[in-house]
């Protein structure tokens, strides 16, 4: 069908029930035009989100933040990403929520009301860093199908929630635990009540650590729809594809949770690195526990200019998954040379820490400021893109700004 006939007979099939009226110049309508009543919101307006923020799809929702506008040292919604599977929850009634502990690893099934959840257990704040596992995707050559995201798919807010470990405390764990596994209340893109857009989970020993929170806020506020109101998992330094948004589900498995996007390939990177484009068997995809270490340059916005002889003031933020960063540097001639910047401790483990430096240029010219970090265990970023990976992920490599001494 063509878009001008779809348009039109989708505007005067349902012209009653929504616009319980007729549009009286129907027929002059221009070809592909969408009446004002018929347009979807923009999703800044849908979701709070900084005009500056990239939607990379709308089916589902995906959208990311640029690096200037990571600035902060905790995310405010209107800078963090969104990346959903499927589609977002609608009429939630929080009175109703229950949180059920399920799965083979039980000793008895046993549900939870969101009221019961806030007042039996004790309330834990922390910073904690989700980065999607396919942040940098669009860097990769041959490209990587997916969402092409740049630098932005990254944040660090504040989430207040309870430890995970403590209900699992009071449910009852058996001894041949190995993973959990999420179920969420968001629905699968082709609308089939039967199939979930995602279901993922971590090994036992994630999943009890203090810092893993089952969250009902975000800076000190209900979490926002798009992140998973009203109540989510949040797994820091891993691949935020574990901290499942809108959970009302969480099951104790005996064998690592099989739910979709746990098989291979999906958030899977080869055992033993590849040459670009070769095809890897799904038997030979380890799936991806801790994110590598990386930085971000957060200020200035990349393009700067600067007066010769001033000195330009860096800023950004750096994490290492499990790990803490140890060491920043940045350099101004492509890497041949590093200079370090200052780099503060978290703030909490799975915390980013944020680095600066105060830069110096010889003379006139475009410059490139890029930025290394190096974690704990002496691994630091590769310059350029690292080893290719069938479906993108992982792609650490420094960030780097432009900057113009005139
Ligand atoms: N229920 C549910 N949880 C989910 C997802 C989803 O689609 N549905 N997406 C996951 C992925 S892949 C990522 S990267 C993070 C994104 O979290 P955010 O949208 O709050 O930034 O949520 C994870 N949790
Ligand atoms: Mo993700």
């Amino acid at each position: 069908m063509k878009r001008r006939h779809f348009i039109k007979n989708t505007v005067l099939g349902t012209t009653a029930s929504i616009l319980a009226s007729d549009i009286v110049f129907s027929s002059a309508i221009p070809s592909g035009y969408v009446p004002i009543a018929f347009q979807e919101p923009d999703p800044y307006t849908l979701f709070g989100k900084d005009k500056e923020m990239t939607s990379l799809n709308n089916k589902p929702w995906n959208i990311e933040a640029k690096a200037h506008l990571l600035d902060d040292k905790i995310t405010p919604n209107k800078y963090m990403f969104i990346r959903n599977n499927g589609i977002i929850p609608k009429n939630i009634d929080v009175s109703k929520w229950v949180l059920t502990i399920d799965g083979e690893s039980v000793t008895k099934s046993k549900s939870y009301s969101l009221a019961d959840l806030k007042a039996k257990f004790k309330q834990n704040t922390y910073q904690l860093t989700l980065e999607c596992g396919g942040n940098g995707r669009s860097e990769f050559n041959p490209p990587a199908k997916g969402n092409q995201w740049t630098t932005g798919a990254v944040s660090c807010a504040e989430w207040t929630g309870i430890r995970l470990k403590d209900i699992l405390e009071d449910v009852g764990i058996k001894s041949n635990a190995v993973y959990i596994g999420y179920h969420a209340a968001d629905t699968h893109l082709s609308g089939d009540p039967e199939k979930e857009p995602i279901s993922r989970g971590v090994p036992m020993h994630k999943a009890l650590q203090d810092e893993t929170l089952l969250a009902f806020e975000m800076n000190g506020e209900d979490i926002p729809l798009a992140h998973g109101y009203p109540l989510r998992l949040v797994v820091g330094g891993w691949p935020a594809s574990a901290s499942g948004k809108w959970v009302n589900r969480i099951s104790v498995r005996n064998k690592i949770h099989d739910g979709t996007k746990m098989k291979a390939p999906a958030y899977r990177v080869p055992c033993k690195p590849v040459a670009p484009g070769e095809t890897v068997k799904d038997e030979d995809m380890c799936i991806i526990e801790s994110m590598p270490v990386k930085s971000l340059i957060t200020y200035p916005k990349t393009g700067a200019m600067i007066k010769k002889g001033k000195q330009l003031n860096i800023r950004g933020h750096a994490w290492a998954g499990e790990l803490v960063v140890k060491a920043m540097e940045y350099s101004i001639d492509f890497g041949s040379t590093w200079k370090s910047c200052d780099i503060e401790n978290p703030v909490n483990r799975l915390a980013w820490q944020h680095f600066k430096a105060s830069v110096n240029f010889p003379k006139k010219g475009y410059y490139e400021v890029w930025a290394r970090a190096t974690a704990s265990n002496g691994v630091s970023q590769p310059m350029l893109v690292p080893g290719w990976n069938p479906k993108g992920y992982l792609n650490n490599a420094c960030h780097r700004i432009a900057v113009i001494v005139k």
